[in-house]
């Protein structure tokens, strides 16, 4: 048990944690973060550095409250079909049954997407045998809809393989698009109603700015790295996420929960350390903005630490702005 939570500080001290999902299930804020190990190897632009093995599920009652480590949840030896990597997951209800969807690299080396089942929000969850049959890449985040339908949205870039996809298979030497071409979007796939495979082959989601134009692989302050995450507010859908080089959280939005996509703004401005992860959850009236950083570990970049603050709207349904280090 942790001291009581606050904004802008650490959820919990005594392991680092990263990419959080929040949910509100049965009444209480529920945290599913990537869980960083305390290691001192050197880095790399592939990721390597970010060797997750198991996840642990973090609750607060309130946003006041003392936050509860479940301890581990889900570990990679038991997973029938990971070899590595646990990277960013997230959870999902529906069913009576709580899902946990998350990535890891397969035997073969390739990102893939599994999903594992509990009873409890909390786990400990069984893992599937294989992964999401035509899933691959990183970063999962399910919407289940107003009307009961449920959306994964993924992908990423550079060490999260998605630019390999281009071409509907894995072509290990192939790089993103060109500056002056359009970026290369998230996907998104419904789910089958049993929520363990794709209803159809994943789509990928367009992005545009205010005049229809598709952002470019070239505008790093906009286009699409990783992390997404999609919520609904006043009907819309808000699709947020890390522009990665730049480190920002910024976000667009639709009337269709597959896009396209018009881009809006920035939510987050960048935090200590090269990556930037978040969720955006509604709880007791007010919404909240989960990320991480990795103060607590004096900028090592995968030693991160997720934290929350509130996050608001203006009138007009577009989201301000957060410096997590202003006053
Ligand atoms: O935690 C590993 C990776 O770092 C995540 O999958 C990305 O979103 C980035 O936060």
């Amino acid at each position: 048990m942790e001291k009581n939570s606050k904004p802008n500080e650490p959820l919990v001290t005594h392991i680092y944690t990263a990419d959080p999902s929040a949910h509100v299930f049965a009444g209480k804020l529920y945290i599913y973060p990537s869980h960083d190990l305390d290691h001192d190897e050197p880095s790399n632009d592939n990721g390597d550095q970010y060797k997750m093995e198991d996840y642990h599920v973090l609750s607060m009652d309130d946003v006041n409250s003392p936050v509860v480590d479940h301890g581990e949840a889900l570990h990679v030896k038991d997973v029938p079909w990971a070899s590595k990597q646990m990277w960013a997951p997230d959870a999902a209800y529906k069913n009576n049954t709580y899902y946990l969807f998350f990535p890891a690299r397969d035997k073969d080396g390739i990102f893939r997407i599994g999903v594992a089942t509990s009873p409890n929000p909390a786990g400990p969850f069984t893992p599937e045998e294989n992964y999401i049959p035509g899933s691959f890449s990183i970063d999962p985040a399910v919407l289940v809809d107003e009307d009961s339908k449920a959306y994964v949205y993924f992908g990423g870039l550079w060490g999260g393989q998605l630019e390999k996809w281009q071409t509907g298979t894995f072509v290990p030497e192939a790089e993103g698009p060109a500056p002056d071409a359009p970026a290369l979007g998230p996907r998104v796939a419904e789910l089958s109603d049993d929520m363990l495979t794709f209803k159809s082959e994943p789509k990928e989601i367009s992005i545009v700015d205010e005049d229809g134009n598709p952002i470019l692989a070239s505008d790093e302050d906009r286009r699409y790295f990783e992390g997404p995450w999609v919520h609904k507010y006043n009907g819309l859908y808000y699709l947020s996420y890390s522009t990665g080089t730049t480190h920002k959280i910024v976000y667009a939005v639709s009337e269709n929960p597959q896009g396209p996509f018009v881009f809006k703004g920035t939510i987050l401005t960048p935090v200590i350390g090269w990556t930037t992860h978040h969720s955006i959850v509604e709880f007791n009236d007010k919404w909240y903005l989960f990320y991480h950083d990795c103060e607590l570990s004096d900028g090592v970049n995968h030693k991160r630490s997720v934290k929350y603050t509130e996050l608001k709207y203006n009138e007009d349904g577009t989201i301000q702005t957060i410096d997590p280090y202003g006053d």
